[in-house]
């Protein structure tokens, strides 16, 4: 079995050879290597070629490929089956360590990915106001629901797709994209739609676009307007969730919304995705009240096994200065080497999350991200996979760093890097 083998059997039965658009190398050329098996930061193709990973999943394995005390979790929930179609025990656990992690979600319903929990999360925010406009922000990423799919980050930048057909303008005239960290384009918005908001949907720290941290003020400004405003605050903490603190990026900048949403990291490698909020809220959806949301696998139980497993690993003491050290150690080496050899580049890190844009200003916004040198990244990222090294094969997609990364792993990546810049 060779990669090329594998990838012409994909093209003939998967649309694009891929499961999804962002993994396919549409964007820097080449074609996808077929992974055989992952441990740690590592993974081997069907080759036995071997990467440094750091996707990761897109972020879901922060303890890394195949840590051991989330095998044994689910080693152990299998022996008492895979899915019931009934409550079991697990999914409350689940739901308990996370709203202890974060208590703005008082109550929680799984589902089974990010979009999903999205979605949800919205239909809520329009019952609970009674208002449809959505507000959200220019390349940000919540999923490929309808709603949601305007001026979007991730695959929809990586592919340059402005629009989607399929998606009726009516279902999309309700939803107000604006540039994130722009002061006054979120006080415009608030006076020119007043009471007409039903809610503020943002990723709290941008990473569909490239990393772009929120700008001091930004998060807090947007709770005092949605406060005065009578409107809800939605933090889509899908990525920054358990990654840039245990208690998400609401803990790390002190802004509690009105509802969270995760996925990735609270599956410990299984599809789950999250919406919760406070008590009151909650009890608009179905059984409990009429927002109705469903799912068949919604709470699997091997699932909410992997993600206990993988919260409980990620409360240990030193887990994030441990992550945080490592990602500003990464970002002062790739800054380092890259001024020394003349090439400017553009590094944003916070804890285990960054990005690296070929551009000489600073990235504050979605539009100054999609303004960096995507080809460069392109030639940069073929140079360093040749290296072993597999970062994401987009420039709007964030580096994922695990528990698993450490000195040597870092060491690996500079060198890559040194060599890869050679090349420009
Ligand atoms: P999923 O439906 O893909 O589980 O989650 C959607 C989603 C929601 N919110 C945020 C902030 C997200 O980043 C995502 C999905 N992230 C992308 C990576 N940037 C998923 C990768 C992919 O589409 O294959």
């Amino acid at each position: 079995m060779t990669n090329a083998t594998c990838w012409r059997e994909a093209q003939r039965y998967l649309v694009g050879g891929v499961n999804s658009p962002v993994r396919s190398f549409r964007a820097v050329g080449g074609r996808p290597f077929f992974v055989d098996r992952g441990q740690g930061p590592t993974l081997w193709d069907v080759e036995g070629n071997r990467y440094l990973d750091y996707v990761c999943s897109w972020g879901a394995l922060i303890l890394g490929h195949r840590p051991p005390e989330v095998l044994k979790a689910v080693n152990e929930a299998l022996e008492r089956g895979t899915t019931f179609g009934t409550p079991t025990p697990w999914e409350a656990e689940l739901a308990k360590e996370i709203s202890q992690a974060v208590p703005s979600m008082e109550q929680i319903r799984f589902v089974s990915s990010g979009t999903e929990a999205v979605m949800s999360a919205l239909r809520l925010a329009r019952a609970v106001t009674g208002r449809n406009k959505i507000l959200k922000f220019d390349g940000a990423y919540h999923g490929h629901s309808d709603a949601l799919l305007t001026k979007a980050g991730s695959g929809m930048a990586t592919l340059g797709l402005p629009a989607v057909p399929g998606v009726p303008r009516q279902v999309t005239q309700d939803t107000i994209t604006i540039p994130f960290n722009d002061p006054k384009a979120v006080e415009q918005m608030f006076r020119r739609h007043r009471k007409q908001i039903a809610c503020v949907l943002v990723e709290p720290v941008l990473a569909n676009v490239g990393v772009i941290p929120p700008a001091e003020w930004f998060l807090q400004r947007l709770r005092a307007l949605t406060k005065e405003d009578r409107s809800l605050l939605i933090f889509d903490e899908v990525i920054t969730g358990f990654r840039v603190a245990y208690g998400g990026a609401q803990a790390r900048f002190g802004v509690k919304p009105d509802i969270t949403l995760l996925g990735k990291v609270i599956g410990g490698g299984f599809p789950v995705g999250a919406y919760g909020a406070n008590r009151r809220l909650m009890q608009w959806v179905a059984p409990q009240g009429p927002v109705y949301q469903a799912g068949t696998l919604a709470g699997h139980p091997v699932a909410m096994a992997a993600g206990l497993a993988t919260l409980r690993a990620l409360r240990r003491p030193g887990v994030y200065s441990q992550l945080e050290k490592t990602g500003a150690g990464l970002r002062k080496g790739l800054l380092r080497l890259s001024v020394g050899m003349g090439v400017p580049i553009v590094v944003n890190q916070i804890g285990g999350l960054l990005s690296l844009f070929f551009r000489s200003s600073t990235i504050e916004t979605g539009k100054q991200a999609r303004a960096s040198n995507t080809r460069r990244y392109a030639r940069y990222f073929r140079g360093m996979l040749a290296r072993g090294v597999y970062l994401p094969p987009s420039a709007y997609e964030a580096w994922f760093l695990s528990t698993a990364h450490g000195e040597r792993e870092i060491e690996k990546t500079l060198k890559a890097h040194s060599a890869a810049l050679e090349e420009f």
